[in-house]
């Protein structure tokens, strides 16, 4: 495939952007070659600036469950522009959401809207911190949660990608807070608290894990979590960033049967417009300003845009229970017969192909994987029109734009590099 316009691109973007991008996991570090620079989406497309046609497997990393430009999100986006596009004052449809992100997902009682993911784990973390007067965190390794310095601490995603253990700029001291544990190990749990439950604030966890790779939560582990924070009165927060809505409409607390006390919202939420949310108990989301003493706050949050977008996206989703079967369906036909070396891990329309014949259940099986050829493997596909993640460490996307041609297509084009 020819892409000197990327080249051209990426060339000017590096002497104007760190690594020439907006966010790391998106400068190819992990796969080696030049980002693509894309020029527009369609459906289950992409095509670049050099006008190649991709199958899109990324979907923004998650928030296109609909594929590119679906019809409700851009309808929605042309009507609200009508009135405007920021207030910084309340609006009704901010009502309107948070109506509907109730009824989709019935353990948030209250809810905050915000403008990223990052922005909802970080709040959520500090309600959690101000309700308990606790300072402590348990995270699991792998596990990615928004830049939050406290946070970024054996991180999956990016930091994943770039084998950036514990990143620079982050004061030991907020490193400090956080207990980083093996992702499925209830036992590792069990111990932290039994040592310092009377510390922790909260468990924050992706309930099936997106950042380092797919990786499902095994057997009792959502489950113990949740008896765990309960018993030492610790805040359990499902991360359902990625999660929500995808899983199933009320995301994986839905489809595990787990009730968190806070959820971080994000991703589908926005329909692809920068939105994220955090809530929960309405006893917990009562500390918070202006009527609590726990502090949080943005500009933009609440925007008519996103929210209009937002709007649209669920009420789709809610009205057409089919999507979930749908991408069940879909996923499963990319998903089935792996070929000998590779480990698939997939749940709803979420998967990773792992370059290992051994399992992945936590960061320290995902590492085993061959990432140099992944890299080699992601190449392939993507000089033949498959867009797949540029990382071992990611999780790939189905959309109900993925039509069974698109899917069968791609199994064909992976086929042909196995052979
Ligand atoms: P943002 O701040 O990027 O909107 O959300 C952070 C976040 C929080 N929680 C979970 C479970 C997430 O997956 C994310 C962000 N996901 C990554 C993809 N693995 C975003 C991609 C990127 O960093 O460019």
């Amino acid at each position: 495939m020819i892409r000197t316009r990327s080249e051209t691109l990426f060339a000017r973007a590096v002497k104007l952007i760190p690594g020439g991008v907006n966010s790391p996991v998106r400068a190819f570090r992990s796969v080696g070659g030049t980002p693509v620079f894309i020029a527009k989406g369609d459906g289950s497309r992409m095509v670049d600036v050099d006008g190649n046609e991709y199958i899109d497997y990324v979907c923004s990393w998650g928030p296109l469950i609909l594929g590119h430009r679906p019809a409700p999100v851009i309808e929605a986006l042309r009507e609200v522009l009508e009135i405007g596009t920021s207030f910084g004052a309340p609006t009704g449809r901010e009502v309107q959401l948070a109506e509907l992100i109730m009824e989709c997902v019935p353990s948030i009682e209250m809810v905050r809207l915000v403008n990223s993911g990052t922005e909802a784990t970080m709040s959520a973390l500090r309600v959690a911190r101000g309700f308990t007067g606790r300072d402590l965190t348990i995270k699991f390794e792998g596990c990615y949660h928004g830049h939050v310095d406290s946070l970024l601490v054996k991180a999956g995603s990016g930091m994943a990608t770039l084998g950036i253990a514990d990143t620079a700029g982050v004061p030991a001291s907020f490193a400090a807070t956080t207990i980083a544990l093996p992702y499925n190990s209830i036992d590792a749990v069990e111990q932290a608290f039994r040592e310092r439950g009377d510390q922790i604030a909260a468990v924050i966890v992706e309930p099936v894990v997106g950042n380092m790779g797919c990786v499902p939560p095994a057997p009792g582990f959502l489950e113990a979590l949740r008896e765990l924070t309960r018993k030492y009165e610790a805040i359990l927060i499902f991360d359902e960033v990625m999660t929500g809505f995808r899983l199933a409409l009320g995301g994986a607390q839905q489809r595990y049967g787990i009730k968190p006390d806070l959820t971080t919202l994000g991703k589908i939420i926005g329909g692809g417009l920068p939105m994220a949310a955090y809530g929960g108990r309405a006893d917990i989301m009562r500390k918070i300003a202006p009527v609590g003493p726990i502090y949080q706050a943005g500009t933009l949050s609440g925007n008519p845009v996103a929210v209009s977008a937002g709007i649209a996206m669920l009420t789709y989703l809610q009205a057409h229970p089919e999507v979930y079967e749908i991408l069940e369906e879909r996923t499963g036909q990319l998903t089935a017969n792996p070929p000998a070396g590779v480990t698939v891990n997939r749940v709803g329309s979420m998967f990773t192909f792992f370059f290992t014949d051994q399992p992945v259940t936590d960061w320290e099986s995902a590492k085993r994987s061959d990432t140099k050829r992944f890299g080699e493997f992601f190449h392939f596909m993507l000089d033949r029109g498959i867009y797949l993640a540029p990382s071992q460490f990611e999780a790939g996307f189905v959309s109900t734009a993925h039509t069974e041609r698109d899917i069968a297509q791609t199994v064909d084009t992976a086929r042909d590099y196995f052979r």
